[in-house]
């Protein structure tokens, strides 16, 4: 498997509308799309990383930096047989997660197209569709909030997702329950927003039975998450928290959460995201699948992580008309039945690049070759 040439390109597309975290409000989103080319083919991933290192220590310019110094000249210069030899190969590295997963997934799509396979059936995939739900930013009032769970509910999304933040948390749980009932998979997402002082804000959330409190704590704790969830009701998931397998061990021998969000960027790509499953699965925790509101491309592997067995509970990963006037994916991400994505068949990520879109939203190009 010759790595001949290495494309990134980096893209900034308009969101259809702001996305408010705890952390930050999000107007666009930049974000460098990965080519990987050997043997006639062309495999295709996103590097995550945002801007800001505000949801984790990177930023697209550190994840540029890092792939060119480091893991470009490598993969070049190296022959690897799968995938696997490529996570061996940086196994020193530390962190900078998202940078080496970019071309990690990449690498998983050329080989999947090699082989003549859908990436899904290369990871070990079952599930022929996935469910999925939104994740909802922070909402100016809580009227908006309502209409715009109203707005998903109707297109059949099987979780609700709230983010929250103080001020912004228990006044906007009780509005959606009080409009739309217990039956709702509903939970919320904090994004590191409270610490054990709030403690008794945030066993008032208990009453409203959310299938989840996502990340309420430090993104490097899982100490106080433990002291958390001892006195919480409320289902406990790690987001920030957890980047590797080993990571997730700990915090679920601590007892620091219930469920885990894998994300593919955050815990440096498709392989440590497949072990941290496994790993999920043999103690009993269910996983699902986050996102870093990415384009089809992204989606396309999230799709594909996603049909592994233990993914059991709904992911973010919704139709690319959520975000997007215009998805560099033919086909876009779209639901197949209410709530329900369906896992492609076709070699690699099941998804084509549309070039002249990503021309459109194109800042700058960089080819590497041997
Ligand atoms: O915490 O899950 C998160 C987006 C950017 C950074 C962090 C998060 C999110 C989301 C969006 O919740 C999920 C999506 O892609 O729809
Ligand atoms: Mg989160």
């Amino acid at each position: 498997m010759k790595i001949e040439k290495v494309k990134f390109e980096r893209l900034k597309m308009p969101l259809l509308s702001p996305f408010q975290t705890s952390f930050a409000t999000e107007t666009d989103r930049e974000f460098i799309l990965v080519s990987v080319y050997g043997d006639g083919h062309v495999g295709y991933a996103e590097c995550v990383a945002m801007d800001a290192p505000v949801y984790n220590e990177e930023t697209i310019d550190t994840a540029i930096h890092i792939a060119e110094q480091f893991i470009i000249p490598k993969v070049l210069e190296k022959d690897i047989e799968t995938p696997d030899d490529f996570s061996k190969e940086f196994a020193w590295m530390r962190r900078n997660n998202m940078a080496k997963s970019g071309i990690e997934s990449a690498i998983w799509d050329l080989y999947s197209k090699q082989k003549g396979i859908s990436l899904a059936q290369a990871l070990g995939g079952e599930k022929e569709e996935i469910e999925v739900g939104v994740s909802i930013g922070i909402q100016p009032t809580v009227e908006d909030l309502l209409n715009t769970v109203e707005k998903y509910l109707a297109e059949g999304y099987k979780k609700i997702k709230i983010k929250i933040k103080p001020g912004f948390d228990v006044e906007r749980v009780k509005a959606v329950r009080d409009r739309f009932g217990y039956d709702v998979p509903l939970m919320a997402d904090a994004n590191s927003a409270y610490t054990l002082d709030d403690i008794d804000l945030l066993k008032q959330l208990d009453q409203y039975k959310l299938i989840m409190i996502e990340q309420p704590l430090a993104h490097d704790d899982i100490i106080d998450h433990a002291t958390l969830q001892r006195q919480m009701e409320t289902p406990i998931c790690l987001d920030e928290s957890i980047h590797s397998v080993e990571d997730a061990r700990k915090a679920i021998e601590l007892g620091a959460c219930k469920i885990i969000n894998i994300k593919i960027g955050r815990v440096g790509g498709l392989a440590e995201a497949k072990k941290l499953h496994d790993l999920c699965q043999s103690y009993g925790v269910p996983v699902w699948c986050g996102g870093m509101l990415e384009s089809g491309v992204g989606r396309a592997h999230n799709i594909a992580i996603a049909s592994l067995a233990n993914f059991t509970i709904p992911g973010d990963t919704s139709a690319s008309k959520k975000y997007w006037a215009e998805d560099i994916t033919e086909p876009e991400v779209v639901l197949s039945k209410p709530g329900i994505v369906s896992v492609p068949t076709s070699p690699g990520i099941g998804y084509e690049v549309r070039q002249e879109v990503v021309d459109k939203y194109l800042l700058s190009s960089k080819v590497y070759t041997r």
